[in-house]
């Protein structure tokens, strides 16, 4: 298998996060992009393709203008904030959101001048830091796809893009969940739209991708199929219900498939087998899965009760359906674990 990979990730180096309110160490780091590089580089029948810069307008074709925008100056407009407080800061979390009764019967919202409720206007929680390296890792993750995704288109019956930062949090007009620019979601939509294909995205991380949902969620070409820890109980807590199935022309592509606390690899395997019944019935010209490991029982944050045979036989049973497919990464938090299982799944696939 070929896969995709690129150095500007390492210049987003967050170091810490905000959980519950308190600062603990980043979950979402450098560590994660450079171990799956290492394995991929030591195991045998994987070849590394370079990254083909593939401009804005694909990002542009999924993300609200004004979102780029913020994203490609926040750095410089925060660093000035800082500098003017006498403050020497490596990255900023914004600390204030708008909730949407903030404005109840009061007309629009207007995007702040200060650059610190910027960040807030544009984000939605507190584990997402802005750092000067941040929006060309972010813009690298999506080049990254974007190779991967043409590999596929070419012929190649499976290609790994190794995304850092991940993308599956990131909406038309909003970043957060350590997702800046929805990889996922650009690939499938440059797929869609430049070859009239049908595009299934698959989503297997641990939490529910939110922003894939939303950005396809009034489509019909492209399927947003998500097996995944209940929102009842996990992160993002806002979607990923069972009853979410898409809206006007996306009526019905979009499937949810909402996982217990106590899930073990029998029940997950069950779930896996909802989606992939959907997306037969779709019947795509190609896959796009967004491969978290995050659903790994030992996740420091996460953790669905899986083994790293099971995600080698999550591998092997998305080849049985034979579909060309783009394997992107998403989330995954176990250091030394990590690149194992992710190499289960390819290596599962044929590697
Ligand atoms: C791509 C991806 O996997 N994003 C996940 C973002 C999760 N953000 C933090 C969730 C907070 C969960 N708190 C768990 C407490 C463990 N000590
Ligand atoms: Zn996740």
């Amino acid at each position: 298998m070929r896969f995709v990979a690129s150095e500007h990730h390492r210049g987003h180096d967050p170091a810490t996060e905000v959980d519950a309110g308190e600062v603990v160490g980043i979950y979402e780091c450098v560590a994660r992009g450079d171990s799956i590089w290492t394995a991929l580089d030591a195991a045998p029948g994987y070849e590394s393709v370079p990254v083909v810069e593939h401009g804005l307008d694909p990002i542009r074709a999924v993300h609200d203008a004004d979102l780029v925008r913020f994203l490609s100056t926040a750095w410089e407009e925060l660093a000035a904030v800082m500098a003017q407080r006498g403050q020497d800061r490596r990255q900023v979390i914004a600390d204030l959101f708008p909730n949407p009764r903030y404005r109840d019967g009061m007309g629009e919202w207007r995007e702040p001048d200060n650059a610190v409720a910027r960040l807030g206007y544009w984000s939605f929680e507190t584990a997402t830091p802005m750092l000067a390296g941040t929006w060309s890792a972010a813009r690298a993750a999506v080049d990254v796809a974007l190779t991967a995704t043409d590999l596929v288109l070419a012929g190649d019956r499976a290609a790994y893009g190794l995304c850092r930062p991940p993308g599956h949090h990131a909406a038309s007009a909003m970043f957060g969940g350590y997702c800046y620019l929805n990889n996922a979601a650009i690939a499938a939509d440059a797929a869609a739209t430049t070859t009239g294909s049908r595009v299934a995205v698959l989503d297997v991380d641990y939490h529910h991708g939110n922003g894939t949902q939303q950005i396809f969620y009034g489509r019909s070409d492209v399927l947003y199929a998500s097996v995944h820890a209940d929102p009842a109980f996990a992160f993002p807590a806002f979607s990923g219900f069972a009853d979410e199935t898409g809206t006007g022309r996306g009526l019905g592509a979009t499937v949810n498939v909402p996982l217990p606390h106590d899930c073990d690899e029998a029940r997950y395997l069950d779930g896996l087998e909802v989606a992939l019944e959907t997306i037969e019935r779709f019947a795509p010209d190609l896959l796009v899965l967004s491969l978290g490991v995050d659903t790994y029982e030992l996740d420091p944050i996460a953790g669905l009760g899986l083994t790293t045979e099971s995600f080698a036989k999550l591998g092997r049973r998305l080849a049985a359906d034979g579909r060309p497919t783009v394997i992107l990464q998403e989330g995954g938090y176990h250091l030394d674990h990590l690149a194992r299982n992710v190499l289960a799944v390819l290596d599962g696939f044929g590697g």
